[in-house]
């Protein structure tokens, strides 16, 4: 395979900052599943303070965030309410199926952001027959919209409803701190109308792993449970948590960079003239494309063979996402290098 130069497959392939390497080699660590790594636990503290909510906890992927969110507030067997191309539902192998045990109850979003309205109307009512709806799943930035921030108004109107109809609320906030930046608007307001929230420190914020999920302290004690059972109980695990203080001090603002990179790059690759994109609706680091005439696998496949990355997500849907790796040399060689694949 040749070497990708521009690689826009996803803002998880970045690499460690060299003070994230510091902060690993300096930092105070323990045995996290006995309580006592230090550096886990400010980590911990620092993301629950951030968000508004009592208690964090540090686990190895998005992915687990999720799946341990989603055990820790539901039974085997109820439904959850989601958008029909949320992560959680399909991109996580099946997951729901597997951890939870929860049957997903999928609706139609307008660019990710659920309806208030048709989400109360998709509550079930207490009878025999059906099963119990216990959450409503929201994703913010909304990866399958191409990283469409979702108003606060909306989970604001459906923290409303959740409420009224004793159902909770989960974010998959995996890209939250995109959604802040674009909006101007603190991850803590996004938070106040969540019962659980997950981010990762893996994507934009450049750490090597890492996601924390927060909330009550009761559900973050029966996250840990789930998160041992799932094998994902750590031990010195300080060594990443180190990283992610240092994201968390240093990293969100600049992810204003790979916004701006990305418009840059939807602009140039409409300028074609032989890819569906529209730049007005690249609202974080997340650009899709959608291919006339070729597969989107085979033009990724031309695009890797000219050192450029792009992930296929559908048949015609190809996604391009910035990071801190990918600046304006890198959209050149993309540009140039989807042009000649596309007159040829
Ligand atoms: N998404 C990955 C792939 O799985 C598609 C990517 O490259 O974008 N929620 C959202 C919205 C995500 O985009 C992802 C990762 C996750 C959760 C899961 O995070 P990880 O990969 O840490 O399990």
């Amino acid at each position: 395979m040749t070497a990708l130069v521009a690689d826009f497959r996803s803002d998880t392939v970045t690499k460690p900052t060299e003070a994230m390497l510091q902060a690993m080699a300096s930092a105070d660590v323990g045995d996290d599943v006995l309580g006592d790594d230090p550096t886990v636990r400010r980590l911990e503290e620092r993301a629950a303070k951030l968000l508004g909510k009592e208690a964090g906890l540090f686990v190895p992927s998005g992915t687990m965030g999720n799946q341990c969110s989603i055990a820790a507030q539901t039974q085997p067997g109820d439904e959850i309410i989601i958008e029909r191309d949320a992560h959680v539902f399909l991109w996580e192998s099946g997951g729901l199926a597997r951890v939870p045990g929860v049957q997903p109850r999928c609706l139609v979003g307008r660019d990710g952001a659920l309806d208030p309205a048709e989400v109360e109307a998709a509550i079930r009512p207490a009878n025999v027959h059906v099963p119990r709806t216990s959450l409503i799943c929201l994703e913010q930035t909304h990866l399958g919209s191409g990283g469409r921030v979702v108003p606060l108004a909306v989970f604001e109107e459906i923290r409303a409803v959740a409420s009224r109809r004793g159902v909770r609320v989960h974010c998959d906030g995996a890209r939250l701190f995109n959604a802040c930046v674009a909006s101007g608007i603190a991850a803590i307001e996004y938070a106040k109308y969540c019962d659980s929230v997950t981010f990762c420190l893996s994507k934009g914020l450049s750490c090597p792993v890492g996601s924390l999920i927060v909330g009550e302290r009761a559900f973050i004690d029966r996250c840990r449970h789930v998160r041992k059972w799932m094998g994902g109980a750590m031990r010195q695990s300080g060594y990443l948590a180190a990283c992610g203080l240092v994201a968390l001090d240093s990293m969100i603002d600049r992810l204003a960079e790979d916004h701006a990179t990305a418009r840059n790059l939807a602009k140039r690759l409409a300028a074609i003239g032989k890819l569906l994109v529209d730049p007005n609706g690249v609202e974080t680091n997340i650009v899709f494309v959608e291919t006339r005439g070729c597969s989107a696998a085979d033009l990724s496949a031309a695009l890797a063979a000219r050192g450029v990355g792009a992930l296929a997500m559908g048949p015609t849907t190809l996604r391009f996402v910035t990071h801190r790796h990918v600046g304006q040399t890198q959209v050149e060689l993309a540009v140039s290098a989807a042009a000649s694949i596309l007159s040829a």
